[in-house]
């Protein structure tokens, strides 16, 4: 049985791919600082299938000590899927909070860094795979994007130097870049406007936690041999809106 470590369980895309990977028979780690949620997730899908760590990602100390603590058998990772995320504000960068930049690059960027380099050797010994969840946000510019689409072009660059680095140890690793699913998300962007997240998904048909997480899986238990590099995901009714031109 491979055991997945899920980054960002309590909500979203980490709540569905846990369920994705448990009913698809994978022993499952989730983690985030909700620990109620987590515990929710054990007792409906069962202490054999998933096991809970409680802890701030950005917070080494804490994260060593919740992932020593689980279960022997839920202590060797074949898959390590960097979900937890987040992006805070829309302001222009002329204008925006230094303070959410700097949550949004600890979050996004040096704790997945931190966590990848903690589990890669064992990834490299168990032949693993690495699925980091970037953003459309990193791959195309939009006002207010700013820091957060800078994490996120990150993570995919990041992903495709992790598969330079790994060549000849049979570790695949993919970047997924979805544009608008509709999760918490933006209440936790727009500092809970519940109104703000409802018209942003409202009548736009979006992707769900599911979708992403049926992907997530799909790519996890693709042949050893392929390797998806980069996957880019929207909804229908999502596309390109193209340059602005600001004139005096
Ligand atoms: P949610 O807000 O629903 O979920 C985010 C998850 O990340 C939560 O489980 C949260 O757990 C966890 N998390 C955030 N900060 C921390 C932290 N400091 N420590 C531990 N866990 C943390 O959003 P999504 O499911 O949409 O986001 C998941 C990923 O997908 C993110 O990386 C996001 O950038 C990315 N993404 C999202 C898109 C979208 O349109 N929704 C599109 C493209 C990418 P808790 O708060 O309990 O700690
Ligand atoms: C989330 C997608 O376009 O809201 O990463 O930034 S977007």
């Amino acid at each position: 049985m491979r055991t997945a470590l899920i980054t960002g369980g309590t909500s979203g895309i980490g709540e569905a791919a846990v369920r994705v990977f448990a009913k698809a028979g994978w022993r499952v780690v989730t983690t985030g600082r909700r620990k109620e949620r987590l515990d929710a997730l054990v007792a409906e899908l069962g202490a054999d299938k998933v096991q809970a760590a409680a802890f701030d990602v950005r917070d080494e100390a804490a994260r060593d000590a919740a992932l020593d603590a689980l279960p022997a058998e839920f202590r060797a990772f074949d898959l390590l899927v960097n979900n937890a995320g987040l992006a805070l504000g829309t302001a222009p960068a002329q204008s925006a909070s230094l303070d959410q930049w700097k949550t949004m690059i600890d979050t996004n960027v040096t704790a997945l860094v931190s966590l990848t380099r903690k589990l890669l050797p064992e990834l490299v010994a168990r032949k693993g795979a690495i699925i980091n969840i970037s953003s459309v946000a990193g791959n195309y510019p939009y006002p207010g994007g700013n820091v957060y689409g800078g994490t996120k072009a990150f993570v995919r660059q990041f992903s495709l130097g992790l598969r330079s680095d790994l060549a000849g140890t049979g570790v695949r690793v993919t970047s997924i870049e979805p544009g608008m699913v509709e999760t918490e998300f933006t209440l936790v962007r727009t500092s809970g406007n519940q109104d703000a997240s409802d018209k942003l998904y409202g009548g736009a048909d979006p992707m769900t936690g599911e979708d992403i997480a049926e992907t997530l899986l799909w790519v996890a238990e693709l042949p050893p041999h392929l390797n998806i590099n980069t996957l880019e995901l929207m909804p229908v009714s999502q596309s390109f809106a193209g340059f602005q031109v600001a004139r005096s």
